[in-house]
C-alpha cells in the first residue's frame, strides 16, 4: 500500500459567523481583546461585505481541490490536506493534532500566500513546527512561491483581462498598481524578504503582461503606534489623481490568492469610494480562488518540497 503523506495547507481563517468576530479579534490581537469601538468597527466591515466570510469556503475549495490534484499526479505517494488556521479553528495547532491522531507521521507544509515574511509565513511554519515535533510528525514546509511561472502567468492572464475590460482606453492610461498587506516598518532592519519577493512578483507579472505603465502600494495596514510599510493605497490614489492627472486605475491585489475582507472591502469598498470622489474609474482583478492553475503551483511546490526532503 502506498504510504499516506499529510500536506498541512495553512491560512489566516475567518470568523464563522458575526457572533464570533470578538474571539476572533482577540486571537489577531494575541489575547487582548478589542475595545467595544474596535469590535464596532470591524463587525462593520464583515456587514458591508454582506456579512460573510468567504474566507472560510475559499480555503475549504482550495484544500480539497489541492488534494485531488495531487493525487491525480502522484504515483508513489497517496496525500492527505488538513487544515491549519493562523486565528481560527482549526487552529494549526489544532490541524496538526488531527494529523497526529490519523497517524500521518510525514508531512509537507504550505501557506495559501505567496510571499514569505518572518511576521507572516514564518509565524504560520514556526506554529506548525513546533506542534508537528511535539507530536514526532517529521515535516517540512515550503517557504514562498512567488515567482512559479504558472503563478505571474495566471496574475498576468488576470491583468491583460481587466485591461482590456476597459474598452477603448489604451494601456498607457490605466495605472496598474499591485498590492499587498502592509506589515510594521520594523521587517526592513530584519532584512525581511516580504517587499522584494511582492516587488519581484509584481514586475514579472507586469513584464508578462507588457505593461510599463504600473507601481506596487501598500493596503490594509493596521493602527499601531508603530509605522507600517507605506505608501497606502489610498494616498497612491490622492497622489496619482493629484500629481499625474491619472484617471484610469487597475488593482491586481498580488499578496492574497482568495476573496476575503482585504479584498471584498479594503479595495472593492474602501478604494472604489476614494476613487469614486476623485472621480477615478477603479477596477480590480479577480482572486485566484480555485483557479485550476494555481492549484497546479500548490501541488508543484508541495512535491519539490517532498522530493527535496
Ligand atoms: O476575511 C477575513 O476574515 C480575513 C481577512 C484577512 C486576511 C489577512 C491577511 C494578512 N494579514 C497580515 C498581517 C496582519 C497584521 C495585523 C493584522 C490584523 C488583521 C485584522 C483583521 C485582519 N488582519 Fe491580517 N488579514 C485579514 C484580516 N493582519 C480583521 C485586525 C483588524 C485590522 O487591523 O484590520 C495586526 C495584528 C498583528 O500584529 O498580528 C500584522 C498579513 C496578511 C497576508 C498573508 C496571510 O494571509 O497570512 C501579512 C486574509
Amino acid at each position: 500500500m502506498s504510504k499516506k503523506i499529510g500536506v498541512f495547507v495553512m491560512s489566516y481563517g475567518t470568523p464563522a459567523n458575526l457572533e464570533q468576530v470578538e474571539e476572533y479579534y482577540t486571537h489577531i490581537r494575541r489575547g487582548n481583546p478589542p475595545s467595544p469601538e474596535q469590535l464596532e468597527e470591524l463587525t462593520e466591515r464583515y456587514e458591508a461585505i454582506g456579512g460573510l466570510f468567504p474566507l472560510r469556503e475559499n480555503t475549504n475549495k482550495q484544500v480539497q481541490a489541492l488534494e485531488q490534484e495531487l493525487n491525480q499526479r502522484a504515483t508513489e505517494h497517496q496525500f492527505v490536506c488538513y487544515q491549519g488556521l493562523k486565528h481560527a479553528h482549526p487552529l494549526i495547532e489544532e490541524g496538526v493534532s488531527q494529523m497526529a491522531t490519523d497517524g500521518i507521521t510525514q508531512a509537507v507544509g504550505v501557506v495559501l500566500a505567496p510571499h514569505y515574511s518572518l511576521m507572516s509565513v514564518g509565524g504560520y511554519i514556526k506554529r506548525a513546527k513546533e506542534t508537528a515535533e511535539q507530536l514526532g510528525i517529521d515535516m517540512s514546509f515550503v517557504k514562498s512561491y512567488h515567482l512559479h511561472p504558472d503563478l505571474i502567468q495566471t496574475l498576468a492572464e488576470r491583468v491583460k483581462t481587466t485591461l482590456a475590460s476597459f474598452g477603448d482606453l489604451t494601456r498607457e492610461q490605466v495605472r496598474v498598481i499591485f498590492t499587498a498587506h502592509s506589515l510594521p516598518e520594523k521587517i526592513i532592519e530584519m532584512k525581511d524578504p516580504y517587499q522584494d519577493q511582492l516587488l519581484e512578483t509584481s514586475k514579472a507579472v507586469a513584464e508578462q503582461a507588457g505593461i510599463d505603465n504600473w507601481q506596487f502600494a501598500w493596503q490594509s495596514a493596521g493602527q499601531t503606534a508603530t509605522p507600517w510599510l507605506g505608501p497606502d493605497i489610498l494616498d497612491v490614489l490622492h497622489t496619482i489623481h493629484i500629481e499625474e492627472q491619472i484617471k484610469q486605475v487597475l488593482i491586481c491585489p498580488v499578496g492574497f490568492v482568495s476573496d476575503h475582507l482585504e479584498v471584498l472591502y479594503d479595495i472593492d469598498i474602501e478604494c472604489q469610494a476614494t476613487a469614486k470622489e476623485l472621480g477615478m474609474q477603479l477596477k480590480r482583478t479577480e482572486s485566484l480562488n480555485t483557479d485550476p492553475q494555481y492549484m497546479k503551483v500548490l501541488a508543484d511546490v508541495v512535491l519539490a518540497e517532498l522530493e527535496r526532503k
